[in-house]
């Protein structure tokens, strides 16, 4: 039975749930959902009313983490996660500081105001966005650039869920005109180019960034 993801594509948690089933090369069907406009019901399956859901037949789960979390346990083969406790640990730790570290700022700062925004012909709030960029975002990207040094991933030697997190953060950040800034932050600048340029992740950014084009006329 085929797994639905129910979310718009351009959340950054939708897509968490999205690069994880393509790494795992699990088959899955996506029913867009507009989290400003519910379609009835759907609290049957997110309760609070936010995306993303995930419908496994019988099984319905809400929240990205949980979901990869689930997703992990029914679908071992192409792990995201590590079985040592310490090592798991820092994964769930990173994927902690993406979804509530960063996304304030990548997501709900600069990515909503400079394109939801204006797809809802809506003002941008410039100076919310200055506050992410100028004081909020950079000592979050110095301690990204702290952490990942010279690693090709952010926990061990293996892409994880904590990557996914991050890597789709800067996606969204990215829609918002924005890039880390590789004079200031090289690692991290680095890493998160590398992420992108993953074969689950470069398709999703092309096709997003089309659509995106095409709503604004750009
Ligand atoms: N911690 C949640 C966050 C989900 C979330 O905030 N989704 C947003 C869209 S990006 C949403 O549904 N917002 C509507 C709302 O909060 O009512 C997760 O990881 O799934």
């Amino acid at each position: 039975m085929t797994l639905t993801v129910y979310g718009a594509s351009l959340s950054p948690f939708v897509r968490k749930v999205c690069i994880a089933l393509t790494e795992k090369q699990v088959p899955y069907e996506q029913i867009q959902i507009d989290p400003a406009k519910l379609p009835e019901n759907f609290h049957e399956l997110s309760p609070f009313g936010r995306i993303p859901a995930l419908k496994d037949g019988d099984n319905v789960l809400a929240d990205s983490a949980v979901i990869l979390s689930y997703l992990e346990r029914k679908y071992p083969t192409h792990p995201l996660s590590y079985e040592d406790p310490y090592l798991q640990a820092k994964v769930q730790w990173f994927e902690k500081f993406a979804d509530y570290e960063l996304a304030p700022n990548t997501t709900f700062g600069v990515f909503r105001n400079r394109v939801l925004m204006k797809m809802m012909r809506k003002e941008c709030d410039d100076a919310f966005v200055e506050k992410c960029l100028q004081v909020k975002l950079p000592p979050l990207l110095d301690y990204l650039e702290e952490s990942i040094q010279d690693n090709e991933f952010i926990v061990g030697d293996r892409f994880t869920v904590a990557d996914i997190a991050i890597a789709s953060q800067f996606v969204n950040y990215s829609y918002g005109d924005e890039r880390i800034d590789s004079g200031r932050w090289p690692k991290a600048a680095a890493y998160v180019e590398r992420l992108h340029g993953r074969p689950s992740i470069a398709p999703m950014i092309t096709r997003e960034t089309t659509f995106i084009d095409k709503v604004l006329h750009r």
